[in-house]
C-alpha cells in the first residue's frame, strides 16, 4: 500500500507541475483527492491491513493528501502570476502620455451681457419672470395701451399667426409683465427677458429676431427718481462709478410720461468721438412710469399704485459692450467669432 501511495504522489505531483490551466488542476484535484478520486479509493482499502500499518499508512496517506493540496494551490499561485504577467505585457498603458484635449464650449456674447444686467436687478431684489413667444395680441399690444389701429399692429411690423390677428409672435417682453401683474398684488420687483420679433430686413443692425431686458416696478409712492436712481445704478456697474446718464423725453403708448436714456461716452467722455458719432452720448434703452391705463387694466388700483418700466436691446448692449460691428455676427455662431469672448 505504500508503494500505491508513493506512486500516487509521484504521478500526481507530476501531472499537477505540468498543469498549464485552472481547469486542468481542478480536473486533476478531483481524480486525486474527490470522492471518486484515486486516494480515497485506496483509503477504503485500509480496513485490510493489519493493526500495526494502519496507522502508519493512515498517517503517510494524510500526508500525500496535505502535499497535493499544496501542490495545486502552489500550482494555482503560479498560473494566476503568468495570467498577470500576459495581460500586464499585451495592455501597455503609458501613463505619462498627455491626455487628449475634450474642447469644452465657453458663454456666447450675449448669453455674458444678459447673466451681468441679470445679476445688478437680482441684487436690487428684481426676481425674473418668464412668459410665452407666441402671444396674444390680446396682451402683447392691447393691455398694453396699443389699440387696434396703432402703426405698431401695421401687418408689415408684426408677425402675426392667425388670420384674425389675435396671437403673435411677441413683439416686446412687456406682455409677460401683464401676465405677473394680472395674477400678483403689488409690490411687484421683476425683470424679463427673452426673444421679440418684428418685421425687420436683416443688416448691421437688425434683425427679425432680437432679445429686450425689460424691468417693471409697482408699489406704494412708485416716482420717476426712483427709475432714475435704479437705472443710475445698473449705468454705474456696466460702465464704472464714475458713468453719467441723462434723460430725453420720449413717447411709448404703455408708458406716461415716457424717456430714453442716455449715457455718457466713455470713450471721449461727453467730447464727441468715432464711438458716440460726435454726440457724446450713447441711447441706452427707453423707459417711463407705466401708463395708468395698463395698471388699470391688470386690475391695479392706481389712486395706491405707480409704477415705472424699462426696456433694454440685449444685442446693441452686447455690441457695444465687446465692440462688435455687425449683429449678424451674434446671430451665425461662428465658431472663429464666438470663442474671442
Ligand atoms: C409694462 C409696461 C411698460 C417697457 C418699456 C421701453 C420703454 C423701450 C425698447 C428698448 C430697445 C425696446 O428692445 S428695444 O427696441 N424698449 O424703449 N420698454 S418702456 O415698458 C413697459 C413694460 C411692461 C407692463
Amino acid at each position: 500500500m505504500q508503494k500505491q501511495l508513493e506512486e500516487i504522489r509521484r504521478g500526481a505531483l507530476s501531472a499537477i507541475s505540468s498543469a498549464g490551466s485552472g481547469v486542468d488542476l481542478e480536473a486533476l484535484r478531483v481524480k486525486y483527492l474527490g470522492k471518486k478520486g484515486a486516494l480515497t479509493a485506496l483509503l477504503k482499502q485500509m480496513g485490510a491491513l493489519s493493526p500495526q500499518e494502519r496507522p502508519k499508512m493512515g498517517q503517510l496517506a494524510n500526508q500525500v493528501r496535505e502535499d497535493l493540496s499544496s501542490a495545486i494551490a502552489r500550482q494555482a499561485e503560479i498560473l494566476s502570476q503568468k495570467a498577470l504577467d500576459a495581460r500586464l505585457a499585451s495592455e501597455v498603458l503609458d501613463v505619462t502620455i498627455p491626455g487628449t484635449k475634450v474642447p469644452v464650449g465657453h458663454k456666447h456674447p450675449m448669453s455674458i451681457v444678459l447673466e451681468e444686467v441679470e445679476d445688478i436687478f437680482a441684487g436690487m431684489g428684481f426676481q425674473i419672470a418668464e412668459g410665452p413667444e407666441v402671444e396674444l395680441s390680446d396682451y402683447n399690444f392691447t393691455k398694453l395701451n396699443t389699440p387696434e389701429g396703432h402703426p405698431a399692429r401695421d401687418w408689415q411690423d408684426t408677425f402675426y399667426l392667425s388670420e384674425d390677428s389675435s396671437v403673435v409672435l411677441r413683439t416686446q417682453t412687456s406682455p409677460v409683465q401683464v401676465r405677473v401683474m394680472e395674477r400678483q398684488k403689488p409690490p411687484i420687483r421683476i425683470i424679463s427677458h427673452g426673444r421679440v420679433y418684428r418685421k425687420d430686413e436683416v443688416d448691421a443692425t437688425h434683425s427679425p429676431m432680437f432679445h429686450q431686458i425689460e424691468g417693471l416696478v409697482v408699489d406704494k409712492g412708485v416716482t420717476m427718481a426712483d427709475l432714475k436712481g435704479t437705472l443710475e445704478v445698473l449705468v454705474r456697474r456696466l460702465y464704472g462709478k464714475d458713468a453719467k446718464i441723462r434723460f430725453r423725453p420720449h413717447h411709448f403708448p404703455f408708458t406716461e410720461p415716457s424717456c430714453e436714456v442716455d449715457v455718457q461716452c466713455f470713450e471721449c467722455q461727453g467730447e464727441g468721438c468715432r464711438v458716440c458719432k460726435g454726440e457724446g452720448w450713447i441711447e441706452l434703452l427707453g423707459a417711463g412710469m407705466v401708463h395708468p391705463k395698463v395698471l388699470e387694466g391688470c386690475g391695479i388700483d392706481t389712486e395706491v399704485y405707480s409704477g415705472f418700466a424699462f426696456g433694454i436691446g440685449v444685442e446693441r448692449l452686447t455690441m457695444r459692450r465687446f465692440s462688435i460691428s455687425d449683429l449678424r455676427l451674434i446671430f451665425e455662431n461662428d465658431v472663429r467669432f464666438l470663442t474671442q469672448f
